[in-house]
């Protein structure tokens, strides 16, 4: 270090490294960490976020000053500062985050900072601070502050996560990670969005299932598709009257997964009363016979990637032949706040296919999906209808005595009042 500078600052271009690694904001965190370590600096704290679908940004704090990062894993391309003061060398953490991100090319340029010629130097007491210091350093011990941020261009939702990842598989469908959240425990991520986690998955897995089960009263016979962290098919088993549930999901990654990983939500796959198949959902509707499902659902992710056929006009049109005479399909309706578009898209869909009176929508609140506010969209083949169920003692008992933690009597009619902006989106 030059005695006429206080800090050393190098500005890296690392470019041709590997996309998977650009984006993939838990290794890179241990990578930036691991540098300042192998360059024997103290680490206090990193924050590091990841930005759907691409990107990570992430600062690791030293006590001889920091290491930054950002990140374009489309152009296989990292920006990296790294700040030093004192003896710490800055080019032993380079070296470093050159093999951990494979980078085939980079540049560098090295900076003195605070040249001491253009400073002048106060001395104030500093004991107070000092031994303050000395009382909450733990050189053994630093915080941790890493993102999970699931987003359009518009609007994201984050969620902490401890940095720790259990599950990383790109199946031939999606990239299916299990991770652990902060707030909300283990969460199942497909392709950066997040699907279900530990703490809030009830909601929307009772809600996916009760309303309608309750309006049929004794449907014996269900499809699920998609749903492959098994929360849906754990709901619906809670019914005694259901004789057989088939489930399709087309991704056995996800199964593997959930059923490792996440075994609170894939608690029913042994339940004799479930064939589990694991194949297209699409084609498997399309070949399924006419008039044989009381109740269907759709547990799909969003309309990119795999689930983008769940939101065609001949997938319902299908899906509304297999129904009974008096059958009722439910299906993951997006959110009329985040994605206005797919959720009044799918409406109009079911809207032509079931009537206009027969597309009702039932809102309900997900913590950890974009907006909080998400929907489930029904089609009501005949004149089963949720919005005018009688039973209420029925639901009363069993959702004390399943000890149910979302809906209830209340829920159930509640869901289906709109406020008037939703009204207008599906044109009621
Ligand atoms: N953005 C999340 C859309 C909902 C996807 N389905 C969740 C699966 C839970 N079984």
């Amino acid at each position: 270090m030059s005695s006429t500078a206080l800090g050393n600052h190098i500005l890296v271009e690392f470019m041709n490294c590997d996309p998977h690694v650009m984006n993939d904001v838990a290794a890179i965190e241990r990578d930036m960490v691991g540098a300042a370590r192998k360059a024997e600096a103290t680490v206090i704290n990193s924050t590091f976020h990841h930005f759907s679908p691409y990107g990570v940004s992430g600062v690791v704090v030293i006590q001889e000053s920091h290491l930054a990062i950002h990140t374009w894993p489309e152009y296989g391309y990292a920006a990296v500062d790294v700040f030093t003061c004192g003896d710490m060398n800055a080019w032993i953490a380079f070296d470093h985050l050159k093999e951990c991100f494979g980078a085939k090319s980079y540049s560098a340029i090295e900076m003195k900072r605070g040249s001491v010629n253009l400073l002048t130097r106060n001395d104030f007491d500093i004991t107070t601070a000092r031994e303050k210091a000395a009382e909450w350093r733990n050189p053994d011990f630093y915080t941790r502050n890493v993102w999970f941020t699931d987003k359009d261009e518009d609007q994201a939702l984050s969620l902490r996560f401890t940095g720790d990842v259990f599950f990383d598989v790109q199946s031939p469908f999606q990239r299916v990670r299990i991770l652990e959240s902060t707030k909300y425990g283990k969460m199942l991520a497909l392709d950066d969005m997040v699907m279900t986690t530990i703490k809030d998955e009830f909601h929307y897995h009772e809600m996916i299932s009760h309303p309608s089960l309750f309006t049929l009263q004794n449907a014996k016979n269900v499809l699920v598709i998609g749903g492959g962290d098994g929360g849906t098919v754990r709901e619906v088993l809670r019914h005694s009257n259901i004789e057989k549930v088939t489930m399709v999901e087309i991704d056995g990654e996800v199964i593997k997964a959930c059923k490792e990983h996440l075994p609170e939500i894939a608690a029913a796959f042994d339940d004799p009363r479930l064939e589990l198949i694991v194949d297209d959902g699409i084609a498997y509707v399309k070949n399924a016979p006419d008039a044989i499902y009381d109740l269907l659902i759709v547990d799909g992710s969003d309309p990119v990637g795999p689930a983008e056929g769940l939101f065609s006009v001949e997938f319902y049109q299908n899906c509304y032949r297999t129904l009974k005479a008096d059958g009722i399909l439910v299906a993951q309706g997006e959110s009329p706040k985040f994605n206005e578009k797919a959720f009044s898209e799918l409406n109009q869909t079911l809207q032509g296919i079931f009537g206009k009176e027969n597309a009702p929508v039932g809102l309900f609140f997900v913590p950890t999906y974009p907006t909080g506010m998400w929907s489930f969209q029904y089609g009501l083949k005949g004149a089963a209808d949720p919005r005018k169920v009688t039973n209420t003692e029925v639901i009363k008992s069993f959702v004390a005595e399943k000890g149910l933690r979302y809906y209830n009597e209340d829920i159930h009619f509640s869901t289906f009042a709109l406020p008037n902006f939703v009204k207008q989106l599906i044109q009621q």
